[in-house]
Order: C-alpha cells, then sequence, then structure tokens
C-alpha cells in the first residue's frame, strides 16, 4: 500500500500538507456531500446549501443543518481522523486543511485546523453577523432569529460564497511550501479547494490521493491509494513511525 516513493517522502518530508473532505468522516457515519441519496430528504446539498435557499426557506435549511448538526454530535471520530492527530507530531510540520464543517478533526486531537467552509458548529446572525451563542443547545429545528430581528445561519461557507480569506490564504502558502501533499477522501469538484492539489503539485511536492474512488483530480496526483481513509491513514501512520521513530 505505501510505496518506496511515498515511503521517502514520509521519511523526508519537512512539511506535510493534508486536504481532507467527507470522506474521512464517512466512516464515522457522517454522509458524504454527494453520496448516492444526497444528504437528507432527497434534497439536492448543491441547492441547499446557499444563500438563495436560505433566503427563500430558511426554515428548511436551518433544518437541513439542525439535523446535520445533530448526527455529527451523535458520531465520533474514526481511526484515519485520530492518525492525522497523531502524525502530527512525526513530522516537522503538517498543516491539516478540511473541507468538512464537522469538528471531527479537532476532537481527534488535530490543532490548528484550517477550516475553509466554515463549522456547523459556529452559527451567526444572517443580517448583522452577531455571533449566535445559542450553539450548544440542543439544536432546534426552528429558525432563531437575532436581536436585530435577521435569522440565525448556519457559520458555513454555501456556494455562491468567498472562503474566509485568511483560511484560503493560509491554505494556499502550505500547499505552495510544503513537499509532501495528501488529498484524502475528497471529490476535487469544489473550487477553489480543488485548487490546492495543484499547487502544491507545480512547487514541487509529492501529491497523494487517497479515496475509495479516483476523484477528478487522480489523473493529476502522483499516486493515488485506493482505500478508506480509516484503513489507509492509520497504516501511513505506522509507515511513519518506522521511518521517523514513534512520537
Ligand atoms: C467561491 C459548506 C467565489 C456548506 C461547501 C471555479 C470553477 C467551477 C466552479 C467554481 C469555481 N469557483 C467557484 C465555483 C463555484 C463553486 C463550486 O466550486 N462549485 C462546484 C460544485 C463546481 N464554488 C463556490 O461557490 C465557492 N465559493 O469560490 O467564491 C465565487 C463566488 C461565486 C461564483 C464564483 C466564485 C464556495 C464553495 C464552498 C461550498 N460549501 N460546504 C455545507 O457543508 O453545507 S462545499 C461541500 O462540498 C462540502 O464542504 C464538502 O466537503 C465539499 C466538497 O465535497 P467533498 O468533501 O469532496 O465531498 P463529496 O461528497 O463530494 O466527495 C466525497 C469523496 O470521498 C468522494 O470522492 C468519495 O469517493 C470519497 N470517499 C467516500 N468514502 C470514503 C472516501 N474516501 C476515503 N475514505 C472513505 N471511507
Ligand atoms: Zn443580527
Amino acid at each position: 500500500m505505501i510505496s518506496p516513493s511515498l515511503e521517502h517522502a514520509l521519511s523526508s518530508a519537512r512539511h506535510c500538507a493534508v486536504l481532507t473532505g467527507a470522506g474521512v468522516s464517512a466512516e464515522s457515519g457522517v454522509p458524504t456531500f454527494r453520496s448516492a441519496g444526497g444528504l437528507w430528504k432527497n434534497h439536492n446539498p448543491q441547492e441547499l446549501a446557499t444563500p438563495e435557499a436560505f433566503d427563500a426557506d430558511p426554515a428548511l435549511v436551518w433544518s437541513w443543518y439542525s439535523w446535520r448538526r445533530r448526527t455529527v454530535r451523535d458520531v465520533n471520530p474514526n481511526p484515519g481522523h485520530y492518525a492525522l492527530a497523531e502524525a502530527a507530531a512525526l513530522f516537522p510540520r503538517l498543516t491539516l486543511i478540511t473541507q468538512n464543517v464537522d469538528d471531527l478533526h479537532q476532537r481527534a486531537g488535530s490543532s490548528g485546523v484550517i477550516e475553509l467552509h466554515g463549522s456547523i458548529e459556529r452559527c451567526r446572525c444572517s443580517v448583522c453577523d452577531a455571533p449566535y451563542h445559542g450553539d450548544n443547545a440542543p439544536p432546534t429545528d426552528d429558525v432563531q432569529y437575532c436581536r436585530c430581528g435577521g435569522a440565525i445561519r448556519p457559520g458555513v461557507v454555501w456556494f455562491g460564497e468567498s472562503l474566509p480569506m485568511a483560511a484560503l490564504d493560509a491554505a494556499q502558502q502550505a500547499a505552495g511550501e510544503c513537499d509532501l501533499f495528501l488529498s484524502v477522501g475528497t471529490s476535487a469538484i469544489v473550487y477553489p479547494a480543488a485548487m490546492l492539489p495543484m499547487i502544491a503539485r507545480q512547487a514541487g511536492a509529492y501529491t497523494v490521493e487517497i479515496n475509495t474512488a479516483p476523484s477528478a483530480l487522480a489523473h493529476e496526483m502522483d499516486e493515488c491509494i485506493t482505500g478508506p481513509s480509516g484503513v489507509v491513514l492509520p497504516v501511513l501512520l505506522e509507515t511513519l513511525r518506522r521511518l521517523r521513530g514513534s512520537a
């Protein structure tokens, strides 16, 4: 499973950058964004995850996110999340960039996670941007309203919205500086996140995809490992421990 080229990269990399997508959380029981049957009640996530959908029907979109928040709170990180958290101590530097809006990386012990698409656990007023502190209340299906009258929205980046500038800058910088780039559990369809593996490749990093099926970028990667991230990442961690001494 671990090729000689990847062994070399694992033993010599000064900076490893990792981009994760919904596939990493799939083994925890969080449905992926584009899995068959979509995420919820046959609604197309692409259509629900937009400002227009929220403006048109805040109750529908809010209840979708409440369902997702309940799902995330009911599951646990899987071995893939834990392997990435432990690998951080074995590289001189590891930058973890996620497209996921769950908090499973953080709950597995990863710190400094770059959340490109925000977090389902952080909500804010859709009008005045005030943070909504009812987050740790049980996710209710009823739309909540701010003192200013604005409807409370999930703190995620919707399609058609710009990514948080600081997060995107940090992710692009890490991709441009790393010497090993792992793209894990993402279909590599959503931009600008899907630019990151290409930035890494152009900067000379060894690029590896870990996925159960080839992504849109598989043909551009130096190496593709086909398998569930919850199986492949622990093997990669064991190899790292053997090559660099266990942390
Ligand atoms: C923006 C938060 C400026 C919400 C999400 C350039 C070209 C083309 C289009 C665009 C472009 N630039 C902008 C766009 C438009 C759009 C876009 O990219 N559209 C796509 C569909 C073509 N991008 C945007 O709108 C972005 N904004 O660029 O602002 C702008 C504005 C307007 C117009 C132009 C520019 C904002 C994008 C952010 C959207 N928000 N999430 C929420 O979660 O509700 S994205 C959403 O998709 C999730 O975050 C998800 O993580 C992400 C990516 O999906 P994946 O994570 O890859 O999940 P997916 O289900 O697709 O795939 C799962 C993968 O896992 C599969 O490959 C599967 O094989 C694999 N897998 C499954 N099980 C396992 C596994 N792998 C390993 N192990 C397993 N066990
Ligand atoms: Zn407000």
